[in-house]
């Protein structure tokens, strides 16, 4: 296995890869080396056809507090601009085909907010925090912030957490609809790791394009999210999984689905 000096890499279950975060002393500052690790990390989870969720977290103090403040210190616009490399690190984030279950405890804000938005299903601790609080730095959220947050709580809470850099709590994390589920803090990574064998257990193709038919109604109108629904619906019509999951129910046993 690869060796990472800011992550963690694992596979604790069947199907399931763990990336955990790791630069606790720092609260998990994303710095160029962790963002490179973790993209390359989640390209061989990708790549890698046994597995079939990914679970990413960071420690029970900090999902992550966002971008090395300390390494952007004294970067200038043109640097920022041709931070390539760094952009396609978050856009391998952002187009991971599988399944991405984030376990949040602690802090998640600016660039921690914005990567565990990157994910399908976020569990979070009772404590976690989410916030944008780079107006605090005369920035506003660089990687998708203004975005994803907009359409994950709406406008008005999205623009009381970018204009004011105020951070909000698990309890109103799920009223908004950011946050799938609120666990005791201890149990988060557990609850995340059980929801990703869950889905690992499932038909890979299926859940595949489940997984983009979703993505889709972010960015579709209403009418062609349906047509392109409808057709992916029948596409899967034509895979083995489908006969076998249907043939399973009608004698009465568990489906074994093969990703064909
Ligand atoms: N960067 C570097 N170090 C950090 C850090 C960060 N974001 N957050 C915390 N630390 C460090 C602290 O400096 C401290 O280090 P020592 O002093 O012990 O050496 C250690 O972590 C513990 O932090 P505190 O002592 O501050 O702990 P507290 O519990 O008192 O406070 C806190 C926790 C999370 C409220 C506080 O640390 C804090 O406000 N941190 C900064 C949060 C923040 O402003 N985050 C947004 C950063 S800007 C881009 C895309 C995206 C971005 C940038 C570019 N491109 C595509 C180009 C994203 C930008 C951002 O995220």
């Amino acid at each position: 296995m690869t060796a990472y000096t800011d992550i963690l890499v694992d596979t604790p279950k069947p199907g399931v890869r763990l990336i955990t975060l790791n630069r606790p002393k720092v609260l998990n500052a994303l710095r160029s080396t962790l963002l490179e690790e973790l993209a390359a990390a989640i390209a061989l989870a990708r790549d890698d056809t046994d597995v079939r969720a990914v679970v990413l977290t960071g420690n029970e103090r900090a999902f992550a507090a966002g971008a090395d403040i300390a390494e952007m210190a004294d970067r200038t616009a043109v640097e920022v601009v041709g931070m390539d490399r760094r952009m396609a690190g978050w856009h391998t984030l952002r187009s991971f085909p599988k399944p991405l279950v984030a376990a949040v405890n602690g802090f998640a804000l600016g660039g921690g907010c914005e990567l565990a938005m990157c994910a399908d299903i976020i569990v979070a601790g009772e404590g976690a925090r989410f916030g944008q609080p780079e107006i605090n730095l005369g920035l506003i959220p660089g990687a998708g912030g203004t975005q994803r947050l907009t359409r994950a709580v709406g406008k008005s809470r999205a623009m009381k957490m970018v204009l004011t850099g105020e951070a909000i709590d698990a309890r109103a994390a799920l009223a908004a609809g950011l946050i799938a589920e609120i666990v005791p803090p201890e149990l988060a990574l557990d609850r995340a790791l059980e929801l990703a064998e869950m889905i690992a257990a499932k038909p890979p193709v299926a859940v595949r394009l489940a997984k983009e038919a979703v993505l889709k109604a972010q960015e579709m109108t209403l009418e062609a999210g349906l047509d392109y629904e409808r057709k992916v619906f029948a596409l899967l019509f034509a895979t083995e999984d489908r006969r076998e999951g249907v043939q399973a129910f009608l004698e009465k046993r568990k489906p074994v689905f093969k990703g064909r």
